[in-house]
């Protein structure tokens, strides 16, 4: 299941965020707090519920699911999006919809470390973790 991905992650390099979060239309603050904030992921399931928490100094959220069943989600940024995360092969993947828009997240582990790549409109941004 998601076993792999059970771990408390911390954010070691991230390319092209800012450019995620300016096509996603984020304004300039909350960018600068998005491009500064240096997040620890932290997922553990409970069963078949997944918990993801994204905890840093100035921003915190969490989400909770059940693999391949919709859930409604408050990001960082405010936006109110219908989600799902499937496990696609080894990689976690996380559909956010809101307004006809579309963004994915899909996580993976290579070499140890989570890879993180947000896609939105041709805009790809990718950020790796490592365990704490
Ligand atoms: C990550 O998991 C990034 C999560 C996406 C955040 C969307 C926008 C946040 C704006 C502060 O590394």
């Amino acid at each position: 299941m998601v076993d792999a991905f059970c771990a408390t992650w911390t954010l070691v390099d991230s390319q092209n965020f800012d450019e995620y979060m300016k096509a996603l239309g984020i304004g300039s603050n909350i960018r600068k707090i998005g491009n500064v904030t240096n997040p620890s992921i932290v997922i553990s399931h409970e069963g078949d519920t997944v918990v993801i928490k994204t905890l840093s100094l100035i921003l915190n959220n969490g989400i909770s699911f059940k693999l391949g069943e919709e859930f409604d989600e408050t990001t960082a940024d405010d936006r109110q999006v219908k989600s799902i995360v499937t496990l696609e092969g080894e990689s976690l993947v996380h559909v956010q919809r809101w307004d006809d828009k579309e963004t994915k997240i899909v996580r993976e582990i290579k070499d140890g470390k989570m890879i993180t790549t947000l896609i939105f409109e041709g805009v790809q941004a990718v950020r790796t973790y490592e365990k704490e």
